[in-house]
């Protein structure tokens, strides 16, 4: 096998685009495709302020290596924004990989920890405030996300999502009906008042290619799985993805562009005529749809289980 471009020994063969490149080409190739889809999905301007949501997995490590390479190439200014989550051993571990990377490519960044904002993820099992932890920690980390990067004055936050990723959302949403959810589920979230604007720049690039970019770029990734992560049906969900492409390479690019084209228009126009109006969270200002915002509701409930933990 060897390189489309300059015939030498190639490191990868993608078969969704009947090609195989060396080391040097991949990469260039790779970022290239990502300077393509921030383009195409006008997710980026000039001078603009851009926080990268970095967990120290491979996907947002990846992210960061590109964005910190188009950076120079785009214009615009990068930060990394890390959130300890308080899950034992894992979240340290995370933490710690996320430093080192950013102190590797010299990117500024912020450590955030969800405890200074009232609680941790092991309190959520700990005081068995609910089963479904990985939401209360997506809502977590979207909350804290949005503030931290309203106080460093960013633009956007862009997040490691890749194309399975994104892919088996969608089909959640088709499994279960969640057309709502769908309806605001696109590469690119509008900025709103209060709210900062969200990008996936890596929607474009299915995982494995993501996995190799980090190997051969020898970025150093977590490779442990959080405790909680026992969401079966995603996990399944990418599976099928898995089967579905080695059958049919290109497949993920076809499902992609059918959403975006096809499906996703209809369903934003069902949904949403005009303008969301939020309100502001009563507690902490956030926007919200409530009277107070889902992470200040988890965290009064919190609160009140372990004040009856205490009295105990
Ligand atoms: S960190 Fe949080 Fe994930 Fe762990 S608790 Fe679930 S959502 S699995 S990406
Ligand atoms: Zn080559
Ligand atoms: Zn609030």
């Amino acid at each position: 096998m060897k390189c489309r471009i300059c015939k030498a020994k190639a490191v990868i063969s993608l078969r969704y685009a009947n090609t195989a490149f060396c080391r040097e080409h991949f990469i260039e190739f790779f970022e290239r495709r990502v300077k393509n889809t921030i383009e195409k999905f006008g997710m980026i301007g000039k001078n603009e302020k851009i926080v990268v949501a970095v967990s120290g997995g491979k996907d947002s490590l990846t992210l960061l290596y590109v964005l910190n390479k188009l950076s120079k190439l785009m214009d615009f200014e990068l930060i990394g924004i890390t959130i300890d989550l308080g899950i034992e051993d894992y979240s340290r571990r995370s933490v710690e990989i996320a430093e080192k990377n950013y102190k590797r490519l010299g990117v500024d960044y912020t450590i955030i920890k969800l405890e200074d904002y009232g609680f941790t993820i092991d309190d959520i099992t700990k005081y068995r405030v609910t089963g479904r932890v990985c939401s209360i920690c997506g809502t977590a980390k979207r909350y804290l996300l949005n503030r931290v990067a309203k106080e460093k004055g960013a633009s956007k936050i862009a997040t490691g999502h890749n194309l399975d990723d994104f892919l088996q959302v969608v089909l959640q949403g088709y499994m279960y009906g969640n057309l709502e959810s769908l309806a605001r589920y696109y590469p690119v979230t509008p900025s709103m008042p209060g709210l900062v604007g969200r990008i996936k720049p890596l929607v474009l690039t299915p995982e494995r290619d993501a996995l190799v970019y980090a190997i051969l770029n020898d970025i150093e990734f977590l490779k442990m799985e959080c405790p909680y992560s026992r969401s079966v049906t995603s996990h399944d969900l990418k599976m099928a993805l898995f089967y579905i492409e080695e059958k049919h390479p290109g497949m993920r690019f076809t499902m992609f562009n059918t959403y975006i084209k096809k499906i996703y228009p209809l369903i934003r126009e069902a949904y949403f005529k005009g303008d969301m109006v939020l309100k502001k969270c009563i507690i902490c200002g956030e926007p919200t749809n409530a009277e107070i915002c889902l992470f200040c509701r988890v965290r009064k409930k919190l609160e009140k289980l372990k004040s009856r933990a205490c009295a105990d």
